[in-house]
């Protein structure tokens, strides 16, 4: 550990610009745990070029001891394991859009409160801001780096200084070598490239959280940071257009998630006028749960199939017009 800090250190980029790799459809969620090449990606700047034995992790801000950690000094930290569901906000230009990017994974790394606790946070701070070191432009603008901010609170429960995706080093375009993982939060706040953590008493000024990445709250004027991931669900079987036989049951079985656990998943074959309630698996760390309802299609033609959550503290997914609406499906039954 040294107390010397790498100023200006601006990695080149490989790919440079946007790059993203597209996931898996809802009927392709066949497995409760995602293969690795099969994990979203999202990048909105490029994939940085990072050297392990060169990279330093800054803590500054308000913290007691300031300082520059190496691979090294965080490996010597106690490794810890958590299953979680890793879901992209979508387009931070497109926000209302349902995209489904989600998947479910198994992060490895050191816990931020671990490291926190070596620094020594100040009684004024806040909020946790995260930099990730790609650096260009995105939708026109111009960005030194990525900053994420979250609240202090939230950074002492489980959150992640990872190193680790599906039990192998992280690739490159996953955030190599650390990054922060929010459990629980939109893939957005879970920086790539780690290289400072700023202990603040405000929120971070950059485009990511100023610009981008805000929702608004109904028809108030004012907005809240896309934090929290909010209930969802998707259906896995019947894949969409699937054929169906009439008055022979089957089953239908998808994922479903929410930042604390989704609590109720119901059903509906007609539009949303009536639902049936699906079985719901426990959930297992921050992963995504299990539901399924034995159904047998009531009449022949055209039907769909619509599935919504309910997370735990009671919040229900939209119909329409949020990033969290309803999946729905059309089958045919004959
Ligand atoms: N530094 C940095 N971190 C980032 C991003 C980025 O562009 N730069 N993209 C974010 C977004 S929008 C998502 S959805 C997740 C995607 O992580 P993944 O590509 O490893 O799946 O990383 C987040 N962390
Ligand atoms: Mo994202």
């Amino acid at each position: 550990m040294t107390k010397h800090r790498r100023t200006g250190m601006k990695p080149l980029l490989d790919p440079t610009g946007f790059f993203g790799r597209i996931p898996l459809l809802p009927h392709e969620m066949t497995e409760r745990m995602t293969r690795t090449q099969d994990v979203i990606v999202l990048c909105h700047l490029g994939v940085p070029k990072i050297d392990q034995g060169q990279w330093r992790l800054a803590i500054d801000g308000l913290v007691e001891r300031p300082m520059s950690l190496a691979f090294g000094d965080l490996a010597r930290l106690p490794l810890a394991r958590l299953e979680s569901v890793h879901q992209c906000a979508g387009s931070p230009l497109r926000p209302a859009v349902p995209t489904r990017r989600v998947c479910n994974v198994v992060w490895g790394g050191v816990r931020l409160a671990d490291v926190l606790l070596m620094a020594g946070v100040k009684p004024e701070a806040a909020y946790v801001l995260s930099t990730g070191c790609d650096h260009g432009e995105f939708d026109g603008i111009p960005c030194d780096d990525y900053v994420k901010d979250m609240p202090l609170t939230r950074s002492n429960e489980d959150v992640l200084l990872a190193t680790h995706l599906n039990g192998a080093p992280l690739l490159p375009e996953h955030g190599f070598p650390v990054r922060r993982v929010v459990p629980g939060y939109y893939g957005t706040n879970s920086v790539k490239w780690l290289t400072k953590l700023t202990l603040s008493a405000s929120r971070a000024i950059g485009p990511f959280t100023t610009r981008w990445y805000n929702d608004p709250i109904g028809d108030t004027g004012t907005t809240r940071p896309v934090w929290a991931i909010a209930p969802e669900a998707v259906i896995v079987e019947p894949a969409p257009d699937q054929v169906l036989p009439r008055g022979i049951a089957t089953r239908v079985r998808g994922w479903s998630w929410a930042d604390g656990g989704v609590d109720q998943i119901c059903i509906s074959d007609d539009g949303g006028a009536t639902w049936q309630l699906a079985q719901l698996d426990p959930v297992t760390g921050r992963g995504w749960q299990a539901f399924s309802l034995s159904w047998t299609p009531p009449r022949k033609g055209p039907a769909s199939l619509l599935v919504r959550a309910k997370s735990r503290d009671g919040a229900e997914q939209p119909m329409e017009g949020h990033r969290n609406a309803v999946h729905r499906v059309e089958i045919v039954v004959t």
